[in-house]
């Protein structure tokens, strides 16, 4: 009847959850119907993620699905990037997939740069030199007895789909953030999985946005109540590449922040770009959907909030969200600033105590309550936000006339109207889910109820999702100083 009944889950570091959405040409209606925490776990010094917590998220997720509407048309998933887990001979998974947040990759970028020149690994791949990017994680554990017995490595969401389907598979938008992907050719490259210690054999076949990747196994019906047949299609599988499909613009003068535990800032391409500025300003060519480039930086992002209220918590502080943020908008601004993409806020720890002595390392008086600290995070993130927007104007030559903030932090009105004011333009706010959003549409267009190019699909989404539009106030004149404080 030319309406879809799409699931999609979005797979985030700090929740999971499934989505149920109906699309038609005209209408799009997403409900929530499974969210579940995604708590990693140390252990033996290693830490995890729960992949099979998340799984059972998944099924459960799949459950309510068939429950609230009978058949379903496709599943579609995505999730954070880099990540991976090994299956052996037999198709089991060798170990738990470990966190990109784990120190075992202290020192493995060093080492792989000291066989391949930066200048080199960017021309190839385009990409922003992360200590976690996949390449390092590899070249990490190039003697493990682990690696030694794995036949298939399989990205977070492609895992799953596996687990789901019994198909293997590579998508490339997640692909394309390993840092061993060719960004011109989009096939892997030979130079960089020979640095990795590890041949193509390694990775199943690369899929495209919009492919199938396989049906419902029988047993995941049992599972889940589904009736089958049910496709799995691969959508952008990376999160960030399914939030930018995600993102209601109108037309190509934009930037977006794509604002989670990470926020990715950025801009949309046609074409990456190599220079060797960008490879110095460390910015990222991902791959887009519909081979666009997602030409964008990872900002530190929300991660300092979360660590932080964590930090407070297991001290036996209270500290919510709502009452902290209500508490920041009252503490004047520019206390204190840090540089939020200090490498120092990287791995999960006392955040509260290193963003303080971050301060007192650039000469400023550390924040003193939690308040305090939370309005430093923020206006920290705004700051880098301005920093990160005004680079990729700078070096991709796209003007921008507004800043598209999507994902949870579209609800905190007060990051939104610091990052108004700090871009100097008018930052337009949700849709909070749209990483799921993108992910539907790409399924919705493979299932033909939708049509067109990125500008259609977003159409739809400018006609259907609640957006609130921040002015920017005051001016350039805080920012700045604000900036060269933390020697920006
Ligand atoms: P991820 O996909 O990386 O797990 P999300 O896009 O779900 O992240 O965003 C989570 C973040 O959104 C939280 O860390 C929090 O800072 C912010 N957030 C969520 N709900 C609210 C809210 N009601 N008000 C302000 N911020 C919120
Ligand atoms: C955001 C994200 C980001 C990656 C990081 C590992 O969830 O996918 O784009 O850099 O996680």
């Amino acid at each position: 009847d030319g309406t879809a009944t799409i699931a999609a889950v979005d797979l985030g570091a700090s929740s999971g959850r499934v989505m149920l959405g109906r699309v038609a040409p005209d209408r799009l209606d997403l409900v929530e119907v499974n969210r579940f925490p995604n708590v990693p776990v140390r252990v033996a010094g290693t830490l995890h993620w729960d992949v099979l917590a998340l799984y059972r998220g998944v099924l459960e997720g799949l459950r309510a699905a068939g429950r609230d509407a009978g058949r379903i048309t496709s599943i579609g998933i995505d999730s954070w990037a880099v990540d991976y887990g090994l299956l052996d001979a037999g198709g089991s998974l060798l170990g738990n997939p470990v966190h990109y947040r784990d120190g075992r990759t202290d020192g493995a970028m060093d080492k792989v740069l000291a066989a391949v020149p930066a200048e080199e690994i960017y021309r190839i791949t385009g990409l922003q030199f992360l200590p976690f990017n996949t390449l390092y994680q590899l070249a990490a554990c190039a003697e493990s007895p682990q690696l030694a017995a794995a036949r298939n490595l399989l990205l977070v969401p492609d895992l799953l789909s596996y687990w789901l389907t019994g198909i293997a598979g590579t998508e490339v938008t997640n692909a394309s953030t390993t840092q061993l992907l060719d960004v011109r050719t989009r096939t892997w490259s030979d130079r960089l999985l020979a640095a990795a210690g590890v041949s193509a054999g390694l990775f199943p076949p690369l899929r495209q946005p919009g492919d199938g990747a396989g049906e419902l196994l029988p047993d995941v019906l049992d599972e889940t109540g589904l009736t089958g047949p049910v496709p799995v299609i691969a959508v952008g599988s990376h999160d960030t590449a399914s939030a930018v499909v995600g993102v209601p613009a109108a037309g190509e003068q934009f930037a977006y922040v794509s604002c989670g535990t990470w926020s990715l800032v950025g801009v949309e391409l046609d074409t990456p770009v190599l220079t060797e500025d960008s490879r110095r300003a460390n910015f990222s060519n991902e791959g887009g959907v519909d081979g666009t480039t997602r030409y964008l930086r990872n900002v530190m992002g929300l991660w300092l909030l979360q660590e932080s209220i964590r930090t407070w918590n297991a001290a036996g502080l209270p500290a919510d969200l709502a009452s902290l943020l209500h508490d920041a908008a009252r503490v004047p601004a520019f206390s204190a600033v840090v540089d939020a993409d200090d490498p120092a806020f990287l791995p999960p720890g006392d955040m509260p105590a290193r963003i303080a002595a971050a301060c007192r390392r650039t000469g400023q008086t550390p924040p003193q309550s939690q308040a305090e600290t939370v309005r430093c995070i923020l206006d920290s993130l705004a700051l880098a936000y301005r920093t990160a927007v005004h680079d990729a104007v700078r070096l991709s030559g796209r003007d921008v006339d507004a800043v598209h903030i999507v994902g949870g932090g579209a609800r905190n009105g007060l990051l939104c109207q610091l990052t108004a004011d700090a871009c100097r333009r008018p930052v337009v706010a949700g849709p909070v889910e749209a990483a799921a959003l993108g992910n539907l549409l790409v399924q919705a267009r493979a299932a033909g109820v939708v049509h067109g190019d990125l500008r259609a699909l977003r159409q739809l989404l400018r006609s259907t999702q609640q957006l609130t539009v921040y002015e920017p106030q005051g001016n350039d004149e805080p920012w700045r100083a604000a900036a060269a404080r933390i020697g920006r």
